[in-house]
C-alpha cells in the first residue's frame, strides 16, 4: 500500500463544496482510501495575487495505484469539477496536487515528487503538518497568510 499526501485548493464558486466533492470523488475510487483530512484553511493567493482567497486542505490517501495513476485520478477530478485554465496561477474551482508519495523521489515530464515548490508554500505546509507532524523536521513552516477556516463535512 502506498501512502500519499495531496494538496487541494479552491477559490471559485462554492469553495467548501468543491473541496468536499473532490474528497468524495477520491473516496469513491475503488483503489483509493482517504485517511486523515486536515482542517480547512483560508489562504491569501500566491503567485498571481489579484484573485480571491483560497480554501486549502491536505488529504492523506492510501492507494494500490502508482503515482502516475494517482495523478490521472486527480486530473479527472479536476475535469469533473469543471476546472478551466484561463490565467496561469489564476482562479480555479479545484486543484489537486500530489505532494508526497511514500518516500519516493521521482521526476517525469508530468510529475515531480516531492512537489518541487511545497517547501515554500504556507498554504501547503500548515495543513500538511497538522495531519503529518513528523514532516516538521524536513519542512519548517510559517503561517503567514493562512487562517483556520473550518472543517470538512465528510457526510
Ligand atoms: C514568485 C513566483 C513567487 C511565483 C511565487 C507561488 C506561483 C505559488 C504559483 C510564485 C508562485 C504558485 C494556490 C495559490 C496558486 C493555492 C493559495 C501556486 C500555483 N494555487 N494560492 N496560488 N492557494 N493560497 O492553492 O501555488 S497558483
Ligand atoms: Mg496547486
Ligand atoms: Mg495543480
Amino acid at each position: 500500500m502506498n501512502v500519499s499526501y495531496l494538496s487541494l485548493g479552491s477559490n471559485m464558486g462554492d469553495r467548501i463544496a468543491m473541496l468536499e466533492r473532490a474528497v468524495g470523488q477520491l473516496a469513491a475510487h475503488p483503489e483509493i482510501e482517504v485517511g486523515s483530512i486536515s482542517s480547512v484553511y483560508e489562504t491569501d493567493p500566491v503567485g498571481f495575487t489579484d484573485q480571491d482567497a483560497f480554501l486549502n486542505i491536505v488529504v492523506e490517501v492510501k492507494t494500490t495505484q502508482s503515482a502516475s495513476d494517482l495523478l490521472e485520478v486527480c486530473q479527472k477530478i479536476e475535469q469533473y469539477l469543471q476546472r478551466e485554465r484561463i490565467i496561469r496561477w489564476g482562479p480555479r474551482t479545484i486543484d489537486l496536487d500530489i505532494l508526497l508519495f511514500n518516500q519516493d523521489n521521482m521526476e517525469t515530464e508530468r510529475l515531480t515528487i516531492p512537489h518541487p515548490r511545497m517547501h515554500e508554500r504556507a498554504f501547503v505546509l500548515i495543513p500538511l503538518l497538522e495531519i503529518a507532524p513528523q514532516f516538521g523536521a524536513c519542512f519548517p513552516a510559517e503561517d503567514e497568510g493562512v487562517r483556520l477556516w473550518g472543517t470538512i463535512n465528510s457526510d
